[in-house]
C-alpha cells in the first residue's frame, strides 16, 4: 500500500490549499485504481494570490547580482542530483514512463540547472561603437517580469526546468502551473527549488485545471510573458489571448516527426533508432518518431526487422525493471489512440502489428496501448499527418531520397527529424533542406540536449526556441544605451553629417 501524497499551491514561500478548498486525484495510469496524490483544484482568486506575490518578488529578485541568482538554481542542481531516485520512482507512478526513461527526465533537469546557472556569469550583450565622438553604447539583457509557465505531463520535471531556471537566472519571477496528470512530480520539484533557499515569491506553484488556472493566468494584465508547451489547439488560444493583452508568448506545440531509412544505411542502426524514437516514452513525446519513411529498395527487409523488434517489446508498469513500454497517461489519450487506429483502418493502411488496447493479465488495470506499426500509408492520409502521441508509427515508401525529403517536408508541423544515410552528400542536402527546428543524421528523432536550441517551425512553434543560449531571448528584453560623455547635446544622423 502506497501513500497518498497531498500536494498544495506554494505562494509567497507558503504550501497552501485553494482558496475554495476543493482537491483532485492523480492516478497511476499503470493501475488506475491507484491514487497517487491529490491536489488543489485552484481557482481565479489563487492565480491572482501568486500573480501578486510575484510581481512583488520581482521588484527585488531583479536587482539580485545574476551571478547571485544562478547560484540558487545551481544549488537546486544539486538537490536534484540527491534526490534523482525519488523523483524518478514517483513520475514512473504517476505518470508511467519506464524508471530508466524518469532518470532522464530528472537528469535533463539537473544538466538545465547547471547548463542555466552558467549564464549567471555570462548573459552577454554587446558593446559597440557610436556614430558620435565621446558617446558610448552598448546593449544589456533585462528581465520580462512575471512568467507563467504551463508545462506537460510527458517531461513533469525536464520541461518545467528548461522554463524556471532560464527564467529565473534571467531576474524573472515565476509562477508554474502544472499539467493536471502530474501534480506531485511538480510539487517534489518546487520542493526541492524552496529547499535551495530562493526568496519567498521568486518561485510560485498553482495546481488546478488548465481551462480555470491556465486560463486565469493566460489572461491576467499583471503577466509579462507565457511559455506553453503542449498541443497546438490549446497553444493557439495561448497565443491569440497573449496577442491581445499584449504578452510575450513562447509556445512549444506538436509534432509528426519522421525519420528516412535511405537504401544505404546501417539498417541495424536505423532499427535501434526506429524503435526507441516511436515506442520510448510510449510515443508521448512532441519529438517521437510518428512517421517511418522507407527507401523502397530496404522496405520489405527493414519491416520485418522493426515488426521481430517491436514484437518483443513488453509493455508494464514503469515502476517494473523489465518494461519496455509504460502506459498511455490517461483514458482520455487511451481513446485518443484508439480512435487513430479506426480512422487509419477506413483510410485503408494496415495494421502490422499492434493496433488495440492492451488488456492481457494485470495491463487491463491500466490505460495500454499495444506498439502499433501501420503500413501502406500515404501523405495525405490523416494518421500521416496527425500528432497521434501514442505508440503507434507509420511506414511510407519512397523511391528516391528528394521524395523522402518532400514527404518528411509535407506536414503542417516541423519538431524533429531524422535521416539514417551513410551518402555525406545526402546528409548535408537534409540537413540544409529538411523544414524542421531539430535534425539528427544517423540518430533518432529524440534525444535532444539541453544546451542546443529546442523548439520548431510552422504549427509547432511561434518563432521561439527553449533551452540553449536561445532561452535568454525568450527570458530577457533587450536594452540599448548610450552614455554620452561629450558634455554637449550630440543630434545623432544631424551633428555628424555635413
Ligand atoms: C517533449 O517531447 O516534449 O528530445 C520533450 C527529447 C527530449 C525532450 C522531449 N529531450 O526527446
Amino acid at each position: 500500500m502506497t501513500t497518498v501524497l497531498t500536494c498544495l499551491n506554494y505562494i509567497d514561500g507558503r504550501w497552501l490549499s485553494a482558496t475554495e478548498g476543493s482537491t483532485l486525484e492523480s492516478r497511476n495510469p499503470a493501475l488506475v485504481t491507484e491514487v497517487v496524490a491529490t491536489f488543489p483544484r485552484s481557482s481565479v482568486h489563487d492565480v491572482d494570490l501568486a500573480v501578486a506575490t510575484a510581481r512583488q518578488a520581482y521588484h527585488s529578485w531583479r536587482k539580485v547580482p545574476a551571478p547571485t541568482r544562478a547560484e540558487y538554481i545551481f544549488r537546486v542542481g544539486e538537490l536534484l542530483l540527491q534526490h534523482k531516485e525519488e523523483l524518478a520512482q514517483l513520475m514512473s507512478r504517476e505518470m508511467g514512463k519506464p524508471l530508466t526513461e524518469a532518470r532522464g527526465d530528472v537528469q535533463e533537469g539537473i544538466d538545465c540547472a547547471f547548463y542555466s546557472a552558467g549564464e549567471g556569469r555570462r548573459l552577454f550583450g554587446q558593446t559597440t561603437p557610436s556614430e558620435m565622438p565621446n558617446k558610448f553604447a552598448m546593449t544589456v539583457r533585462t528581465p520580462v517580469g512575471v512568467c507563467a509557465l504551463i508545462t506537460p505531463w510527458n517531461f513533469p520535471v525536464a520541461i518545467p526546468c528548461w522554463k524556471a531556471m532560464p527564467a529565473l537566472v534571467c531576474g524573472n519571477t515565476v509562477i508554474l502551473k502544472p499539467a493536471e496528470d502530474t501534480p506531485a512530480c511538480a510539487t517534489k520539484l518546487i520542493e526541492i527549488f524552496a529547499a535551495a533557499g530562493l526568496p519567498p515569491g521568486v518561485i510560485n506553484l498553482v495546481h488546478g485545471v488548465g481551462e480555470e488556472v491556465g486560463k486565469a493566468l493566460v489572461e491576467h494584465p499583471d503577466v509579462d510573458l507565457v511559455s506553453f508547451t503542449g498541443s497546438s489547439e490549446t497553444g493557439a488560444f495561448v497565443g491569440a489571448t497573449c496577442g491581445r493583452t499584449h504578452k510575450r508568448v513562447c509556445l512549444e506545440m506538436g509534432g509528426k516527426n519522421a525519420q528516412v531509412v535511405m537504401e544505404d544505411a546501417d539498417l541495424e542502426l536505423a532499427l535501434d533508432g526506429a524503435v526507441w524514437g516511436a515506442f520510448g516514452t510510449t510515443g508521448q513525446r512532441c519529438t517521437a518518431t510518428s512517421r517511418l519513411i522507407l527507401h523502397r529498395d530496404i522496405k520489405e527487409k527493414f519491416t520485418a526487422m522493426l515488426y521481430k523488434r517491436t514484437s518483443k517489446l513488453r509493455l508494464g508498469a514503469g515502476i517494473e525493471a523489465d518494461t519496455d513500454i509504460g502506459p498511455l497517461i490517461n483514458e482520455a489519450q487511451l481513446q485518443r489512440v484508439s480512435s487513430y487506429l479506426d480512422i487509419a483502418r477506413a483510410e485503408g493502411a494496415k495494421v502490422l502489428i499492434g493496433g488495440k488496447i492492451a488488456s492481457e493479465g494485470s495491463l487491463k488495470n491500466g490505460y495500454f496501448f499495444q506498439p502499433t506499426i501501420l503500413d501502406g500509408v500515404t501523405p495525405q492520409m490523416r494518421v500521416a499527418r496527425e500528432e497521434i502521441f501514442g505508440p503507434v508509427v507509420a511506414l511510407i515508401e519512397v523511391s528516391s531520397f528528394a521524395e523522402a525529403i518532400a514527404i518528411l517536408n509535407n506536414t503542417n508541423y516541423g519538431l524533429s527529424s531524422s535521416v539514417y544515410t551513410r551518402d555525406i552528400n545526402r546528409a548535408f542536402t537534409a540537413m540544409r533542406d529538411i523544414e524542421a527546428g531539430i535534425t539528427y543524421i544517423n540518430g533518432p528523432t529524440i534525444g535532444a540536449e539541453v544546451h542546443l536550441p529546442f523548439g520548431g517551425v510552422k504549427n509547432t512553434g511561434n518563432g521561439h526556441r527553449e533551452a540553449g543560449t536561445t532561452a535568454l531571448d525568450v527570458f530577457t528584453e533587450w536594452k540599448s544605451v548610450y552614455v554620452d560623455f561629450s558634455g554637449s547635446l550630440q543630434r545623432a544622423q544631424i551633428d555628424n553629417r555635413s
